[in-house]
């Protein structure tokens, strides 16, 4: 793990523009100005999520994790396509080359966000966004919105606030007036549990936050957690950049299209997920040392089993049969199962095999 730390940073975040559908508007430019939605399979009468819909879309209301059948409701002449997670890597890939190409300073954080620490860079800001942005054209064709703040944290917030194609500077001097009348869930961090509790506590903004003693977030969020909120809430984030990343697990996972009771049908989905798995355990050069397995039942009761190995396993047949026998300690008998997953986790890294002929 590399770390750069600067004592007056200048740290960039970069998010791509409704970044699956902007790809697939780009190889078909006749879906410009149409509601876009992409999610599953792409068939709005079947079980899935909106994995992201285009602007023009979200007016109707749509949104990332929305049920494909709601969304269908909200906007039915709207058009719905598949998933296509090969094609948003490879443009993904040309959009970190651009990022690197400006600096080695690049954090990898998601497949359509990035950050920059530019702190030792002579240009204004107006000319690093300007290159920025004409990088990313020249390497996918598509547009980002660019956060420009003394730190991750605020980086982040930024790049969101003036979507799409925007550029947000956001400053110390300026987090009473733009951070502190932000809800809660805008800050890294908050996830919905949290927000849950801060919210039973009558507290819904970020400068609700602010206001809140020490001792009270450490008592209610314990010492890490609660000094993490204290913080946050003043937008204070020491965090450095870390621009060398070891993945630490690989999963897939799949809903069955009407939910399935065959202990045969189930094996064999559980099967075809861990073939995806290991081909990107191969890919990138890994051996794990624990296969664990969800299981969703179809009141949405999840359970998950895990195996551990002292050797690393690497081979398909080893990761099916370490899987299968977590399948063997579920409980299948009178229940039916909406989704599985399988995940590898415990990586260590190996030279990389070829795939078997
Ligand atoms: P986001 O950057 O959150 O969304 P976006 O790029 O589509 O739109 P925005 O302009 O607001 O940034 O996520 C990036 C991609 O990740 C998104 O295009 C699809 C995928 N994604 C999912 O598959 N499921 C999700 O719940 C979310 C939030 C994103
Ligand atoms: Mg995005």
């Amino acid at each position: 793990m590399t770390l750069h730390a600067h004592p007056h940073r200048r740290i960039l975040h970069i998010d791509m523009d409704a970044f699956f559908a902007a790809v697939e508007e780009k190889r078909n430019p006749e879906l410009k100005g149409k509601p876009v939605v992409i999610g599953g399979r792409g068939d709005p009468t079947k079980r899935g999520v909106v994995s992201t819909a285009n602007y023009e879309a979200r007016k109707y209301g749509i949104y990332s994790s929305l049920p494909l059948r709601t969304a269908y409701k909200l906007c039915p002449r709207a058009i719905f396509l598949p998933v296509d997670y090969e094609a948003y890597a490879a443009v993904s890939r040309r959009f970190k080359t651009a990022l690197r190409d400006i600096s080695p300073i690049m954090e990898d954080v998601g497949i359509d966000e990035a950050y920059l620490d530019l702190s030792d860079k002579p240009e204004t800001n107006e000319e690093i966004c300007r290159k920025i942005k004409a990088g990313i054209d020249e390497k996918t064709g598509l547009t980002c919105s660019i956060g420009i703040a003394p730190n991750k944290l605020l980086a982040k917030i930024a790049s969101d606030m003036e979507k799409p194609d925007g550029i947000t500077i956001l400053t110390e001097d300026a987090i009473e007036e733009r951070l502190w009348p932000m809800p809660i869930r805008k800050l890294y961090g908050i996830g919905p549990k949290t927000e849950e509790h801060l919210k039973a506590m009558g507290i819904e903004t970020i400068g609700q936050l602010a206001a809140l003693p020490l001792e009270i977030l450490v008592q209610r969020f314990g010492p890490s957690y609660g000094h993490y909120l204290y913080e946050a809430a003043r937008g204070i984030d020491e965090s450095p950049l870390i621009t060398s990343w070891e993945p630490k697990s690989f999963s897939r996972e799949t809903t069955f299209q009407v939910d399935e009771k065959n202990w045969q049908a189930i094996a064999r989905t559980i099967a075809e997920l861990t073939r995806e798995v290991v081909s990107d355990l191969t890919a990138k050069g890994y051996a794990a040392r624990n296969v664990s397995l969800k299981i969703r039942y179809s009141d949405f009761r999840t359970v998950t089993r895990a195996c551990s190995t002292p050797e690393t396993v690497q081979k398909e047949e080893e990761i099916r049969r370490l899987a299968f026998s977590c399948l063997k300690r579920v409980e299948l008998t009178g229940r039916k199962v909406r989704l599985v997953g399988v995940r590898v986790g415990s990586l260590e890294k190996v030279a990389k095999i070829s795939p078997p002929v």
